[in-house]
């Protein structure tokens, strides 16, 4: 049986993949950090008591940015596979932590990478790295290919250039079993609250149960390649099953822009939205500040733009083109955009309806002790 540890193993992705590879019968190994609250929520389900036995799932205290137990741990674990998914992974916040995020998602993988090296195990372990779409940047072609140039426009895609080449270098300097995911958009249920479309979706429910008024948003005009979690994390087990060790692009080949996203999560509330203007200023700018761009449902407005969520530099447009991945690992995503939505819209509508359930109920009871 395999064994893989997979870093950032409380994410999103962390999440469905540990599913994935205890379903084909993985030990599974995962790297959290500490923390002062608990960050297990996505994973707590697939938690094993440490005193039974054959206990399958198993994590270990660490950090990308201490080699010291990054090398303990993959002694330790003698993987077969290792997902390298720990990462500073917001673009806006990477404007706000450069020098951490270079650290944790640059350098990190570099550790992991001499850790494998300098253990003896590069005929072992293979690895996998989460890079992504974020490389492509400032546009060069259009659609995104395994061959388009790179022009990372933030902090956070320049540690991923880093990451991605010294994948691409211990590749071909050690003959290492190391490769990168160019990965797209993917969301999910469990999506972090804080990207684009969890917060659409969350902010959907709250307004659709009367929870709340109104979102603020950032640029509305950018687009994007969106696929779902699940079908993604496929891909990257993939990548490592191959008789050689290569790149690939996981996409679907299909892009929306934010407002469009917007659009569809409302009508999946029952709303229609009419959007007022379309972002773009009398000097033709993409991007603009205030009513010009809000989106209105009869009688109320649902969404304004605050300045806040735009980014120092942007990347406007994603659209990839998985066709090697479709060629050569007989990769196929099961879910489209629409159903995405619906998935993402009912979870964060049942999460809500029980959060105001809750609140109503607990409201009635102390009123009753007034
Ligand atoms: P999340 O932000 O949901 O998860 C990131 C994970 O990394 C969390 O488990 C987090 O821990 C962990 N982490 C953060 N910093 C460190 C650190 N210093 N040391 C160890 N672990 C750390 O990201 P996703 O699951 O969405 O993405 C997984 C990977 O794929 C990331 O590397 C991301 O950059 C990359 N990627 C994601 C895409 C997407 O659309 N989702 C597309 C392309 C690439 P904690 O829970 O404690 O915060
Ligand atoms: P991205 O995802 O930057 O593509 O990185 P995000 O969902 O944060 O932004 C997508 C686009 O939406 C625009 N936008 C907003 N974004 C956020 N977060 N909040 C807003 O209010 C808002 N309004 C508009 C953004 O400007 C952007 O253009 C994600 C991460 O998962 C990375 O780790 C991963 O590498 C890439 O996807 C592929």
């Amino acid at each position: 049986m395999k064994t893989a540890l997979i870093t950032g193993i409380t994410g999103q992705d962390g999440a469905y993949l540990s599913e994935l590879l205890l379903a084909k019968g993985y030990d599974v190994h995962g790297i959290k950090r500490r923390s002062s609250l608990f960050n297990t929520d996505r994973i707590d389900h697939l938690y094993q008591d440490p005193q039974a036995p054959d206990v399958r799932f198993k994590l270990h205290y660490g950090d990308l940015t201490d080699s010291t137990n990054l090398i303990r741990i993959i002694q330790q674990v003698q993987p077969d596979e290792i997902y390298n998914l720990g990462a500073m992974s917001h673009v806006q916040v990477s404007f706000e932590t450069p020098e951490y995020t270079a650290n944790a998602d640059g350098i990190g993988t570099l550790r992991l990478l001499e850790a494998i090296r300098l253990l003896g195990l590069t005929n072992k372990t293979k690895i996998y790295q989460a890079s992504t779409s974020e490389l492509y940047g400032l546009v060069q072609e259009v659609p995104q290919s395994e061959s388009t140039p790179f022009y990372p426009r933030s902090p956070y895609a320049v540690a991923k250039l880093y990451a991605y080449w010294i994948t691409v270098n211990y590749r071909e300097a050690y003959n290492m079993y190391a490769c990168n995911g160019i990965l797209f958009n993917h969301e999910s249920p469990l999506r972090g609250e804080t990207f684009v479309t969890r917060k659409i979706t969350r902010g959907v429910a709250q307004i659709a149960l009367g929870m709340q008024e109104k979102l603020y948003m950032g640029n509305l005009n950018a687009q994007r390649d969106w696929g779902h979690a699940k079908d993604y994390v496929e891909a990257m087990w993939l990548i490592l099953q191959q008789e050689k060790a290569e790149d690939y692009v996981i996409a679907t080949g299909i892009t929306t822009p934010v407002r469009d996203f917007i659009r569809m999560a409302f009508a999946e509330a029952g709303i229609e939205v009419e959007f007022k203007g379309n972002g773009v200023n009398e000097k033709g700018i993409v991007r603009s500040a205030g009513p010009d761009i809000t989106a209105v449902k009869p009688g109320q407005e649902v969404v304004a733009i605050d300045p806040r969520y735009f980014r120092p530099t942007e990347v406007d447009l994603l659209i990839g083109d998985p066709s090697k991945a479709q060629t050569k690992l007989g990769w196929m995503p099961k879910y489209d955009l629409p159903a995405l939505v619906r998935e993402m819209v009912s979870t964060d509508l049942e999460l809500f309806r029980r959060e105001k359930l809750l609140k109503e109920a607990g409201f009635k009871i102390f009123n009753q002790y007034e």
